[in-house]
């Protein structure tokens, strides 16, 4: 597999937040690194007074992340994924058997647009290491549903990832593995636990990973 971020002859720009952070730009970005195409990496800092205004200079929607390819602009971490997937159908993006597909394709528009607990109560933080105190039932809740779908899908495909190979459902649930860990949330069933360590284990998600131990945290200030 290609790896070609940084790359001086960019077949596109991908506008992520922070590493650590950033769970939807992770998402779009282990999708570009899995597309095989180069790409060059703008790095936004969130959570800082200039954030909406360098945002601002890529897409409207004010939110990362965003891909541009001279002109054309596409925000929002799903459109993204699709469209690397339509730029680059050698690369697999989706399981090649339609019903296979269909069902991966259910896998991350739930993550897109669920969980709205785990979202809230365990934001990603992957330099975190304290365990949670307490969950709320809600999200109780939806760390089962997870742990369920991973183990429906796993059961199935046998690994090493949710459908076979790393697909774009894999990059929709990798930032939930570091939750997980960043949380100290743990997993006894083996499959599910094997699962988890194949996402570490990725060669995209190791380099995000090594790059998001390299940014400095800002310091929040108060006068
Ligand atoms: N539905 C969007 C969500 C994007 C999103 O919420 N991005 C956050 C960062 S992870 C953001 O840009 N926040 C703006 C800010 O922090 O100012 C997607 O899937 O791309």
């Amino acid at each position: 597999m290609a790896f070609h971020v940084h790359s001086d002859k960019p077949f596109f720009d991908l506008v992520i937040g922070d590493k650590t952070y950033s769970s939807w730009s992770m998402r779009a970005w282990l999708v570009a690194v899995q597309s095989g195409l180069p790409f060059k990496e703008i790095n936004i800092k969130l959570d800082d007074a200039k954030t909406a205004a360098q945002i601002a200079k890529y897409t409207d929607s004010g939110k990362v992340p965003v891909l541009k390819q001279g002109k054309r602009v596409i925000w929002d971490s799903l459109a993204i994924a699709e469209y690397l997937n339509e730029l680059s159908p050698e690369a697999k993006l989706w399981p090649e058997e339609a019903g296979t597909r269909a069902l991966a394709r259910s896998y991350a528009a739930e993550m897109h647009s669920g969980f709205p607990n785990l979202r809230t109560n365990l934001s990603m933080d992957l330099k975190r290491s304290q365990p949670v105190k307490h969950l709320t039932d809600g999200t109780r809740a939806e760390i089962n549903r997870i742990i369920k779908l991973w183990k429906d899908a796993l059961k199935v495909s046998e690994g090493p990832f949710l459908f076979g190979d790393f697909c774009i459902a894999d990059a929709f649930f990798a930032p939930v593995v570091f939750r997980f860990i960043n949380y100290g949330i743990k997993m006894k069933d083996p499959m599910v636990k094997q699962y988890m360590k194949n996402i570490q284990d990725h060669h995209g998600v190791q380099f995000w990973m090594e790059e998001a131990m390299q940014e400095k945290s800002k310091p929040i200030e108060f006068n």
